[in-house]
């Protein structure tokens, strides 16, 4: 997504939080930062320095041409093929790396023998710029085409008209057709089209989202169940009738923004979800 795609999936977990996992969240936040939302492009404003390059391929994934499927051994790598520098790959270990915080966490309060250890575990991690990455990267995985082709770079190569402009595919789904909606239906205010996408996780998806938010297994996070919804939402939706040259407006416009701001709303939901279960009351 681009900046107000992850600033609305953060919007969305926020209110979702548990009471320690807000707790544990602001703690980790630096002091100057107002909230969560404001930090959720963080990665996107780092990728490019040198230092940051090799975050560069943990915000997608890309799967083989026309295949509509995804399988973490053989997609979930870099350029280079080394193994997890993916999206999902990036999911699981931030929310590792933050589960030992969690656990540093309970045990400075119950055990002061076992700080000194578990300071020195966790200490190799700078578990801010974990919370950073893990809430930015459950939204870029929700993005259909995070998840896209090979050869095309998930839609990049793609040009095509968005009414009068001329975009490619992936920029229209990480931002023209949420800045559409903003102008068309929000005026411009990406707090109301976050409260409307909110009164529908309410609403209309209300029975569904405890089955957005269960991992099975007991794991903490499944970014593998959100990479495969991805792919098969790019096949269906983003790809579907976008071929190079394409004029996509209304027809496209219109059928494609309630599935947009579905996987916004999942990416909230789940967002939240795993930050509850990392920052679970030690019991
Ligand atoms: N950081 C932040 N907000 C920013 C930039 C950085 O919260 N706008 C955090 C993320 C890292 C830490 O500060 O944990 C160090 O980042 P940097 O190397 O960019 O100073
Ligand atoms: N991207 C992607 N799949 C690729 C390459 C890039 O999903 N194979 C994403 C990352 C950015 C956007 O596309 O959100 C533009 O990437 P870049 O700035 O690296 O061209
Ligand atoms: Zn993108
Ligand atoms: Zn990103």
């Amino acid at each position: 997504w681009g900046a107000d795609g992850h600033r609305m999936t953060c919007l969305l977990a926020q209110p979702l939080l548990s009471p320690s996992a807000a707790k544990a969240v602001k703690n980790l936040l630096p002091n100057d930062a107002h909230d969560l939302a404001s930090l959720c492009t963080w990665p996107d404003d780092i990728r490019h320095q040198w230092k940051w390059h090799w975050s560069s391929p943990l915000h997608f994934i890309d799967t083989p041409d026309f295949l509509c499927g995804y399988n973490y051994d053989r997609d979930c790598h870099n350029s280079q093929g080394e193994s997890g520098m993916c999206v999902a790959g990036a999911i699981n270990n931030y929310t590792s790396q933050l589960l030992a915080y969690r656990h540093q966490f309970s045990f400075k309060s119950s055990d002061p023998n076992l700080q000194l250890l578990t300071t020195d575990e966790s200490s190799s991690y700078n578990l801010t710029e974990a919370l950073l990455f893990l809430a930015h990267f459950v939204g870029d995985i929700h993005q259909p085409l995070h998840v896209g082709f090979t050869g095309d770079a998930g839609g990049n190569t793609i040009l095509v008209h968005w009414y009068r402009r001329k975009y490619n595919l992936h920029h229209i789904w990480d931002d023209e057709i949420i800045n559409t909606a903003k102008e068309k239906y929000y005026d411009s205010e990406i707090s109301m089209m976050t409260k409307a996408i909110s009164k529908n996780i309410d609403v209309q998806w209300n029975n569904v989202t405890s089955e957005w938010s269960g991992c099975e297994n007991g794991e903490i996070a499944c970014p593998d169940t959100y990479a495969v919804e991805s792919i098969q939402a790019a096949c269906k939706w983003a790809y579907k009738n976008a071929s190079p040259g394409s004029v996509l407006e209304d027809d496209y416009f219109l059928s494609r923004l309630p599935i947009l701001e579905k996987r916004l709303a999942q990416g909230g939901v789940r967002l939240a979800a795993i930050l509850n279960r990392i920052f679970a009351e030690a019991s």
